[in-house]
C-alpha cells in the first residue's frame, strides 16, 4: 500500500481558538459552545461508542444502505480511475465496506481521507495498511474545503467524495447551504458526492438516540465541561449540570443543551474570568438537523448538483444521497 500524508493545515493555535470561542460563547445572552469542541480524544472515543449503541440508529441505518448498494456504487463509478475522498472518516467503518467492494471489483482508485487531526489520519492509514496491503491511500491533513481544493490542484482524476454520518446535520441551514456551494466550487464537472442525511421521524426515536439509556451521550456532552477544566483551568462541577436534549418540531432539529441545575459561578483560569449561571440556564451545545427529501433536492439544485439517486434503509430513517456536479 502506498500511504502518504499531505499536510495542508493552516498553522493556528488551537488552544487560543478554544479560549476565544469559550469567552465569546459564555459571554453571550444565550450561552453556547460549538459542538466541534466535543471531539477531543476522550470525546471522539465516546462518540465512537455512541455510534455502536442500539439507541443511536443512524450508523446502523447507513451501514445497511452502503452494504445494500455497494455493487451499484461500484458500477456507477467503475469507468475511469478516481480519488475516493472522505471528509472526516472517523473510524472508517462505512468507507471500509466501499473500499473492499472497489478492491474486489479491481477498480483503480486512491483513498484520500481528509481530517483536521493528523493523529487520527495516521492511525487510520496504519489500520488500512494492515487490512488492505494493495490499497493506494493518501491522507490530507486539513479542513474539508481546503483539502478538496488541494486535491483539485494536484489531481486530474475524477473525485468521489464521501460525506457520511449526517455530519451535515450539525450545520444550521445557512451553514449547510454555504458548505454545499463551496463543495461544488472545489470539485470538477462529473465528480460525485455521497452525502448522509438523517430524515425526519417520530420525535421519540430521536430523543432516545440523543439520550441513550446507557448515558453515553450524556457523558459525551459532560466531557466538554471536563475538557474546559483540563485545558482551560476551569472549575466546572459537572454534577451541577445536566445533559438536556429536545426536539424542535418547527426547525426539525435535535438541540442539545447542558443546563445549570442551580445558581452558580464558574471560574475559567485561562480567561481570568468568572461566569454566572442562573438556575436552569442552558449552554447550547449542538444541533442535529433532520431532513425532508424536498429540502435535500433544494440543497442540491441551489449548489449546482444533480441528484443521481437517493438510497434509503428499510425503515426509511436515513438517506445516502448521490449527487453529481453538473
Ligand atoms: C457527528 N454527528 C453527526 C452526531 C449527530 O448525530 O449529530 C453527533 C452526536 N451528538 C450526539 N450524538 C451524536
Amino acid at each position: 500500500m502506498t500511504s502518504i500524508l499531505q499536510d495542508c493545515s493552516v498553522i493556528h493555535n488551537e488552544l487560543e481558538e478554544f479560549e476565544n470561542d469559550v469567552m465569546l460563547g459564555l459571554s453571550a445572552i444565550h450561552k453556547n459552545i460549538s459542538s466541534k469542541y466535543l471531539y477531543d480524544a476522550i470525546g471522539s472515543d465516546l462518540f465512537n461508542q455512541i455510534t455502536r449503541h442500539p439507541d443511536y440508529y443512524l450508523t446502523r441505518c447507513e451501514i445497511e444502505i452502503i452494504n445494500d448498494n455497494k455493487e451499484k456504487f461500484s458500477n456507477i463509478i467503475k469507468q475511469e480511475p478516481f480519488n475516493l475522498v472522505e471528509l472526516g472518516p472517523g473510524e472508517g467503518v462505512k468507507s471500509k465496506i466501499l473500499i473492499e467492494q472497489f478492491l474486489n471489483d479491481s477498480l483503480s482508485f486512491t483513498y484520500m481521507p481528509i481530517d483536521i487531526s493528523k493523529k487520527y489520519l495516521t492511525h487510520l492509514l496504519s489500520k488500512l495498511k494492515d487490512s488492505y496491503p494493495h490499497l493506494n491511500a493518501e491522507s490530507v491533513n486539513s479542513d474539508f474545503l481546503q483539502g478538496l481544493t488541494w486535491i483539485k490542484e494536484h489531481s486530474k482524476k475524477r473525485n468521489i467524495v464521501l460525506f457520511l454520518g449526517s455530519s451535515i446535520g450539525n450545520f444550521n441551514s445557512l451553514q449547510a447551504k454555504e458548505f454545499f456551494y463551496h463543495l461544488r466550487e472545489s470539485l470538477n464537472p462529473g465528480d460525485y458526492v455521497l452525502i448522509g442525511f438523517d430524515l425526519c421521524k417520530d420525535p421519540e426515536i430521536l430523543i432516545n438516540a440523543y439520550n441513550d439509556k446507557d448515558k453515553i451521550t450524556s457523558e459525551f456532552n459532560y466531557n466538554l465541561l471536563a475538557r474546559m477544566n483540563r485545558e482551560l483551568n476551569a472549575n466546572f462541577n459537572i454534577e451541577k449540570f445536566r445533559h438536556y436534549p429536545v426536539y424542535n418540531v418547527y426547525n426539525s432539529e435535535m438541540e442539545s443543551y447542558l443546563i445549570s441545575l442551580e445558581p452558580q459561578v464558574v471560574y475559567i483560569g485561562n480567561l481570568k474570568r468568572s461566569f454566572v449561571f442562573h438556575e436552569i440556564e442552558p449552554i447550547h451545545i449542538e444541533i442535529s438537523h433532520k431532513y425532508r427529501l424536498l429540502e435535500i433536492e433544494q440543497f442540491a439544485a441551489n449548489a449546482g448538483f444533480n441528484i443521481v439517486n437517493n438510497y434509503m434503509d428499510k425503515k426509511n430513517y436515513f438517506v445516502d444521497s448521490l449527487w453529481q456536479v453538473q
